[in-house]
């Protein structure tokens, strides 16, 4: 395989890789610039291994997304609605509460819970969800509101974002989801989500939120107008501030889905695409301890592909995803644990059911 990554023109980063010596950012963009995905494979599996052994974690989670009403209406997004729209909805905190109640008698670690940038919901609005869902649920860990919905929050409550984080966390907020986060680049923000929290403010939150003590995730959405180049200065920004706070805990690249969305005339990701955002992730990311493949947007046969390219962990059970749905993902919306065991294993790999933190509770 060496001989393989020196054929591929890639002999200097191999030695790197193998000398744990961090990759440079013209480095990042030949990985994503070859068109030898087995060499970036082979490299990014080198770290994988070193990072996280055989292990590829899961974890036992739910999916809540209490509305869709959003005033940045992205052009990437299918799921963001203007308050008017038919398709807008929100979910009053007993609907919430009852999302919990049903599903009580399942193992779930953790509740994901995002929403749109709603116009007129209250501070205490989210406080409420956050109590009521530890009232049902006691014991779980929420992941709640992305790096973007916080600085929204921190903006309706008066309590600036260090205020709100530290508000948040003694209502019961666990750790942030990596959410939101797109493509930091100005040009793309400015052609895609130009209302949006700049891609600078998203990471000002993130090392806020790593400074009062809540861990994070970092996500990338891929695959429509961004440069090779601007996906690396992305990388770069992340793992720089991974640097200063040591805060985020996995890095998720989100395969972009164009259906329904206004940028709809474009492709879906192709698979080559999709793994190589994974492994040249892996091979940069040098600081991040975890590189997810979430199946719900790559599927199921690619994410266990993804665990030899760099990928350690493919989310969990996830049900009810409706952002990605709602661009057009043919996936399935929830996998069992028992299916999810099945894609570890038959890739070779060994099954660790995880908690968000990465303690591990069952291994296999
Ligand atoms: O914030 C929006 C992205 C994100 C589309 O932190 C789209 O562990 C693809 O962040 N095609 C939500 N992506 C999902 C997310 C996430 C999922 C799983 C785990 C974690 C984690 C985070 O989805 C949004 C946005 O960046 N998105 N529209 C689309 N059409």
């Amino acid at each position: 395989m060496d001989f393989l990554v020196q054929k591929a023109g890639l002999g200097d980063i191999l030695e790197k890789v193998q000398d744990g010596e961090r990759i440079s950012v013209e480095d990042g963009v030949r990985l994503f610039q070859t068109p030898d995905l087995l060499a970036v494979g082979y490299l990014a599996n080198i770290v994988r291994e070193r990072k996280n052994a055989n292990n590829a974690y899961y974890i036992y989670n739910q999916h809540i997304n209490y509305s869709n009403i959003c005033t940045n209406l992205c052009k990437f997004c299918a799921f963001g609605k203007d308050k008017d729209s038919d398709l807008a909805y929100e979910m009053s905190v007993d609907e919430v509460r009852q999302k919990v109640r049903e599903r009580l008698a399942e193992p779930i670690t953790e509740i994901h819970m995002v929403g749109g940038i709603h116009p007129d919901l209250p501070y205490s609005y989210y406080t409420d969800l956050l109590k009521a869902i530890k009232e049902e649920r006691p014991e779980v860990h929420i992941q709640a509101f992305t790096c973007v919905e916080i600085a929204h929050l921190a903006e309706i409550s008066g309590l600036g974002v260090e205020g709100v984080l530290e508000d948040l966390k003694k209502e019961g907020l666990g750790s942030i989801p990596g959410g939101g986060a797109e493509v930091f680049s100005p040009r793309i923000r400015e052609l895609t989500c130009e209302k949006k929290l700049s891609g600078s403010g998203w990471i000002e939150v993130a090392k806020t939120a790593h400074k009062v003590g809540l861990h994070t995730n970092a996500t990338m959405l891929y695959g429509h107008i961004e440069t090779l180049e601007e996906r690396v200065e992305h990388l770069n920004m992340l793992r720089e501030a991974q640097d200063e706070t040591n805060g985020f805990l996995a890095f998720i690249p989100l395969a972009f889905h164009p259906k329904n969305t206004e940028l709809s005339q474009l492709s879906k990701t192709s698979g080559v695409d999709d793994l190589k955002n994974i492994a040249v992730a892996r091979c940069f990311l040098d600081n991040f301890p975890h590189i997810k493949a979430y199946w719900v947007m790559i599927g199921q046969k690619l994410s266990q592909i993804a665990l030899s390219y760099g990928a350690d962990d493919v989310d969990g059970t996830v049900k009810e995803e409706i952002i990605t749905h709602m661009a057009g993902a043919e996936t399935e919306q929830a996998l069992s644990r028992e299916q999810l065991l099945r894609l570890i294993r038959e890739a070779g790999r060994v099954p660790i059911e995880r908690d968000t933190l990465y303690n591990v509770l069952n291994s296999y």
